[in-house]
């Protein structure tokens, strides 16, 4: 029995089948299904680490090895993890729109396992190790990694590839996602508490520029009064929405 009035779930379908050009935000809620905590659910990663603890630079420079011990393990999780019919529903969306853009606040890197082109990563990726001395970035894959904290050739501090609190996102990211949101014929926000900017503000880039908004999400954000809200799992509606 499916949670979601049909005629909502009618509604979207109508949407998308129209579109030729769509854009999506998706959040961790989208990787739930493939066994990755979220953030601030229940069972959540923060649940049990603050953010302010971990995912800042001065945390980082406080305490390199605690925070590469949270990334290390999250990198085990996550390299155990594969894409869930949600990740491949995205895939072949992209393959039947003439234009599709995939802006992602996950640093797992499922989308791209799954076969997402058009990828923009809002909040940089688990995979990518950067130096904070020389920059150098490279991509490793090993988990866990042999020494933590891992060290640059050059002898400074590899750091994650992501985005903490308080730093900008990549170069270009944020425009490139609002541009595509305010141009598509509807934005989908997908497993995102929407609680973080400023990619929680696409939803309202869209909304201003009246492009429709469908929101997936099992609970209520503060986007769900505000536009087409489909209360549900992401690996259960978006194969449905095709
Ligand atoms: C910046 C690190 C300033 C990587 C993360 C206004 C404008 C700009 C900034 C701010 C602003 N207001 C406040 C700020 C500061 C801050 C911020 O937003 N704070 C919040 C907490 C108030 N923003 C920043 O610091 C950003 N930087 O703009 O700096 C600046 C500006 C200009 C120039 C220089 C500097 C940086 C933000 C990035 C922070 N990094 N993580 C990592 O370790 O992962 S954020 C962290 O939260 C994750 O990256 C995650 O992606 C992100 C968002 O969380 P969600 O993905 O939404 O996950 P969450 O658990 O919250 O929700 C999951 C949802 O899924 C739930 O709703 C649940 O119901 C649902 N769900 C569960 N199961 C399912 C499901 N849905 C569907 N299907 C299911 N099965
Ligand atoms: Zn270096």
């Amino acid at each position: 029995m499916c949670a979601v009035a049909n005629d909502a779930m009618e509604r979207a379908r109508a949407i998308v089948s129209r579109a030729s050009a769509l854009a999506v935000l998706t959040g961790s809620g989208i990787s739930a299904e493939s066994g990755v905590p979220t953030f601030r659910g229940a069972g959540g990663l923060w649940r049990t680490f603050r953010p302010e603890d971990l995912a800042t630079t001065q945390a980082f420079e406080r305490d390199p090895k605690l925070v590469w011990e949270w990334y290390d393990w999250r990198r085990g999780l996550v390299a155990a993890a594969q894409p869930n019919p949600a990740h491949h529903a995205l895939v072949t969306l992209e393959r039947r729109c003439r234009e599709f853009t995939l802006a992602t606040q996950n640093v797992d890197g499922l989308h791209a396992l799954a076969g997402s082109r058009n990828l923009i990563l809002l909040h940089g990726d688990l995979w990518t190790l950067r130096c904070v001395t020389c920059g150098a970035k490279r991509e490793d894959r090993r988990v866990p990694l042999p020494v933590l904290p891992p060290r640059c050739v050059c002898g400074g501090l590899l750091r994650p590839g992501v985005v903490w609190f308080g730093e900008s996102l990549p170069e270009g990211a944020i425009e490139r996602a609002s541009a595509a949101a305010a141009n598509a014929d509807a934005l989908l926000m997908i497993g995102t508490s929407a609680a973080v900017w400023p990619a929680a503000g696409l939803g309202e880039v869209a909304l201003d520029a009246g492009v429709p908004v469908i929101e997936i999400n099992p609970e209520p954000t503060v986007y769900s009064d505000h536009v087409l809200s489909l209360a549900g799992r992401a690996g259960e509606l978006l194969p449905r929405l095709l």
